[in-house]
């Protein structure tokens, strides 16, 4: 069912060359670019009119328009199963608890006396959110990014997901209850690279925005590569990743369950044990046949995800070995199940998320622990973190200098302009001293 790879005996090799012995999934996003190339001309050129067009193509229904109507909205709430709406609000509101106390407060530096910089944070004025809607559709995804523009303060918020066949034409009513339980009322039936398009230029019912974020599929991570510098992005988001670090403490009907929860996302989907006890790894193994057969999707995601050349059991000697490959992985989400797991995930320096203990499954932080569960796959953990309020913000810094202040380092300024062969930075300093730069104290 999973593959082993056994990394135990010899020394582990350093950085990249450790990387290389892991398993990662194959996710071309420069192929799809060129594939995604048209779908964006199109949208650009032909707006709404493309966006129905490809609906029917990739979504199998025709639209007659690609803006949900208020009254769709105010339905799916009202129809919504009362169990899923109270769970739904729990979920906002521990992602509102978290996310609140990531907002960013202004903060001036007084430099000397008279000349001050204050770091303003500013949210993006505009941004059009993604939720994916092929395999399986994200409500939760709905909160993970409306959640943290809110608390940003973004003024104007939007939101697209595919059009579904089945409820004619209309993104699924879970994705527009959530909607509307966060009072968002801009939602457009719009799906994969037509949805970042649209976004990105704008079309004659949906206004540009300045920002794109969430997760979705190649199609998805290939449109933002596409719009990268035109638009901002938060990331361009690969198949999900587990990856647990756990010793022979680790109960393996939890590992495998674990494991199996995040294969259930995408025949790419890619789940990796990492432990120092063999005898863990063969307990895994043997829960993962049982536990697969009693669960859903199995033959077209978990078992091709399992089986799949980007998941394994790995074997190492040792936690502190392990703390190494899960570090140079940098998976999406990472489980610590060890003895002391607080004091081993505090050495963790590469990972999306961290899950503590046999208590903290990834499936929580999925829905309901107040973390965001929009986070870096691919390795992106080494250099990017997931999805927060501080996505969305822009720190800007406001100079205030007074003449005093300026005449105080005026000949540092000019010193290095001179030093950098730019003459016209420095007469910009001299013009406001009739030319005749101070000496500095
Ligand atoms: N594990 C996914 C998020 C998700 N899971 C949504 C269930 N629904 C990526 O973090
Ligand atoms: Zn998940």
């Amino acid at each position: 069912m999973i593959s082993r790879i056994d990394l135990r005996g010899d020394a582990l090799p350093e950085g990249p060359a450790l990387r290389d012995l892991l398993p990662r999934a194959d996710f071309d996003v420069q192929a799809a670019l060129e594939k995604v190339r048209p779908i964006c001309e199109a949208v650009h050129h032909r707006g709404d009119a493309a966006l129905i067009d490809f609906a029917e193509r990739f979504d199998g229904v025709r639209l007659d328009r690609v803006r949900v109507p208020a009254e769709a909205l105010a339905r799916a709430l009202e129809d919504l199963d009362p169990a899923v709406r109270a769970a739904l609000e729990e979920s906002v509101r521990r992602a509102r608890l978290v996310h609140r106390e990531q907002r960013r407060t202004t903060h001036t530096t007084q430099v000397v006396p008279g000349g001050t910089v204050t770091e303003k944070w500013i949210p993006v004025d505009r941004v059009g959110l993604y939720a994916p809607g092929g395999r399986s559709v994200y409500p939760s995804s709905v909160v993970m990014n409306v959640v943290p523009a809110q608390e940003a303060g973004v003024e104007s918020i939007a939101l697209a997901s595919p059009a579904q066949a089945e409820f004619g034409g209309l993104p699924h009513p879970t994705v527009l209850a959530a909607c509307a339980l966060l009072g968002v009322d801009e939602v457009y039936a719009a799906g994969g690279a037509t949805a970042v398009a649209m976004f990105a230029h704008g079309t004659e019912s949906c206004p540009p925005a300045t920002m794109v974020t969430g997760p979705g599929n190649i199609w998805v991570a290939a449109a933002k590569r596409y719009y990268t510098g035109k638009i901002g992005i938060d990331a361009e988001a690969g198949p999900t990743e587990i990856a647990i670090l756990a010793d022979a403490t680790a109960d393996p009907v939890h590992v495998a369950a674990d494991l199996i929860s995040q294969a259930e996302h995408d025949p790419l989907a890619a789940a990796v044990l990492v432990t120092d006890s063999a005898e863990l790894a063969d307990a895994v193994e043997r829960e993962l046949q049982p536990q697969v057969e009693a669960t859903k999707h199995i033959d077209d995601r978990i078992v091709p995800a399992l089986k799949g050349t980007q998941s394994a059991v790995v074997l190492v000697d040792g936690v502190d070995e392990g703390l190494r490959v899960v570090d140079a992985y940098g998976a999406e989400h990472l489980e610590i199940q060890t003895a002391d797991a607080a004091e081993v995930a505090d050495r963790v320096r590469n990972a999306g998320a961290i899950f503590v203990g046999p208590w903290a499954p990834v499936s929580l932080g999925d829905y309901a622990a107040g973390s965001n569960h929009v986070l870096p796959t691919g390795g992106c953990a080494c250099h990017s973190s997931g999805l927060s309020v501080q996505s969305f913000l822009r720190g800007v810094h406001i100079v205030d200098y007074t003449r005093e202040a300026l005449a105080e380092v005026a000949h540092h300024v000019v010193t290095l302009a001179e030093a950098e062969d730019l003459p016209a930075h420095g007469a910009a300093i001299k013009a406001r001293f009739g030319w005749k730069v101070p000496t500095g104290k």
